[in-house]
């Protein structure tokens, strides 16, 4: 029977989080506060709209639509500016071959991602081909942890949520996860993705018969 594997891409496929940062930090600054990388975490997973929802609550600041509108803008620029430096070199360890593996093995493979830039991205490094569908932030309504992109994401597969396996590093991902009904592989910190039904600090960490324990559970 065939899976549906389903991708988150930031923190997941290539490491965005840390240019995210960046350009988050720049904003946060311009409104006189200082983003740190503890909080950063919580910005993970996170839309654009409500990254910066959040760092006007942490700041106690409020602006205006327009100024709202504008600082959103200039972070994207200032973000596009490190992914346009991006190749294939910046895939994550391992996480090529599996891909691969996943595809030679007839399973479907989709990307559940909150980015806008989601399909630019995965151009710049090359491995747009290999997605046979994209769900990204142009194309979900509501955002992580709410279930709403994977369920997508099986939709278009062709395949139902129980037979999904879902990649995720963000805490709100896992909750999407788990909230669609689907198995959940976290990326990262056990402390963080305790919620996760598998954890691994990374893809070089699966062992070799991860996919067929995956696939015949
Ligand atoms: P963009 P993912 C998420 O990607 C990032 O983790 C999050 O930090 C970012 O704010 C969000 O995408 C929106 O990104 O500004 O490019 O639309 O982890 O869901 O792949
Ligand atoms: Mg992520």
């Amino acid at each position: 029977m065939s899976k549906g594997f389903i991708f988150d891409l930031d923190g997941v496929i290539v490491d965005t989080a840390h240019f995210h940062f960046l350009a988050w930090r720049k904003t946060a600054a311009e409104l006189g506060f200082e983003l740190t990388e503890t909080l950063n975490e919580q910005l993970k997973g996170v839309s654009r709209i409500d990254s910066l929802q959040k760092i006007l609550d942490w700041a106690g600041v409020s602006i205006s639509e327009e100024t709202f509108d504008r600082m959103t803008a200039e972070k994207n620029i200032d973000y596009l500016t490190h992914v346009n430096q991006m190749g294939h070199d910046d895939i994550l360890p391992s996480v090529e071959d599996f891909l691969k593996k996943v595809k030679t093995l007839g399973h479907p493979i989709a990307l559940g991602s909150a980015s806008k830039n989601a399909p630019a991205i995965l151009a710049k490094v090359g491995l747009l081909h290999i997605f046979d569908t994209i769900v990204d932030g142009n194309s979900v309504s509501k955002a992580k942890p709410d279930p709403e992109v994977f369920l997508i994401g099986a939709r278009q597969l062709g395949v139902l949520p129980e037979n999904c396996i879902v990649f995720e590093d963000s805490v709100a991902g896992v909750a999407a996860a788990n909230a669609a009904g689907m198995t959940s592989v976290g990326i990262g910190s056990e402390d963080v993705l305790d919620h996760a039904d598998f954890i691994f600090k990374d893809f070089t960490e699966f062992h070799p018969h991860f996919i067929d324990q995956l696939v015949t559970t």
